[in-house]
């Protein structure tokens, strides 16, 4: 591998046959080593030199490439995967992330995850966390109404589309509706809907939020990146609680849209 520096002092490195085969290549000039890496890195995965899905040379390989000390590498590499464009798997190396299609989703419609997904012709499957009836606790009993020695049922799934997890939906609902949470199978709606238990109302509350280990491990990101916390309480039309459901959506994944109306201005015209 040739290895030279250019006119204005970036470094070019040989690498043509395959992207990371032999051949000139020049990191673009100015700023730290690391940083000149990874842009390259995201200019080939932009430009589709690299595909999601695609494994990098190992470190100690990528370094002798590109003329860069391994923790020139490593560092360029850590950033890639707190940004989630790179992915590392235990044991068999760094990967180029997998694409992600952004889902658009309404905030004025009541719609379950997979009525969701069917109307965009995704498919949706889930991977159960926990199923069951428990002691309820403090604010479960609170926001379920539950009377006392009531149980509450819990569901708890992550929710994907292919191989790409969506969300993370932990639901309460009371064990009187859902006396066996193992009747669950792919729609919780649609068992509440055969049940006559349907909500017709819910509140829903987003937050921003950095995912911690375990949620950024089940949603195959890294740890820290951009989350959206949902709480929706649903309500039957009679005015009682349902369900209530904490939901951890990919930041990268969804947009929440809402459409706004022009309101009553006339308070404002009168001050
Ligand atoms: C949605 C709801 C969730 C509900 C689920 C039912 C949000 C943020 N959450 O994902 O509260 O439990 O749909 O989906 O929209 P299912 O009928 O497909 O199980």
């Amino acid at each position: 591998m040739r290895v030279a520096t250019g006119d204005r002092g970036e470094i070019v490195a040989d690498l043509s046959s395959s992207f990371f085969a032999d051949g000139p290549v020049t990191l673009s000039s100015g700023g730290p080593l690391y940083l000149q890496l990874k842009r390259w890195i995201e200019d080939a995965i932009q430009g589709g030199a690299i595909k999601p899905g695609d494994a990098l040379p190992s470190e100690r390989d990528l370094a002798l490439k590109v003329d860069v000390s391994r923790v020139t590498v490593r560092k360029a590499v850590l950033q890639l995967v707190k940004d989630g464009v790179l992915v590392q798997r235990h044991g068999s190396g760094t990967f180029v992330a997998p694409q992600t299609q952004r889902v658009e989703q309404s905030l004025s419609q009541l719609t379950s995850f997979t009525e969701d997904m069917a109307r965009r012709g995704m498919e949706v499957h889930a991977e159960w966390l926990d199923r069951g009836l428990y002691l309820p606790s403090p604010e479960e009993t609170v926001i379920l109404g539950l009377s006392s020695g009531d149980q509450v049922a819990r569901i708890s799934r992550l929710r994907l589309t292919g191989e790409t997890p969506l969300a993370i939906e932990r639901a309460s609902l009371s064990g009187r509706v859902l006396p066996d949470p193992l009747a669950v199978s792919d729609s919780l709606y649609k068992l509440l809907d055969k049940t006559g238990n349907r909500p017709t109302r819910a509140i829903q509350r987003i937050r921003a939020a950095n995912l911690g280990p375990e949620d950024a491990a089940l949603l195959q990101v890294a740890v820290g990146s951009a989350g959206l916390n949902i709480e929706r309480t649903s309500y039957l039309a009679s005015g009682r609680v349902i369900e209530f459901t904490r939901s951890i959506y990919r930041g990268d994944t969804y947009d929440f849209v809402a459409e706004l109306r022009l309101g009553d201005t006339s308070g404002a015209s009168k001050a």
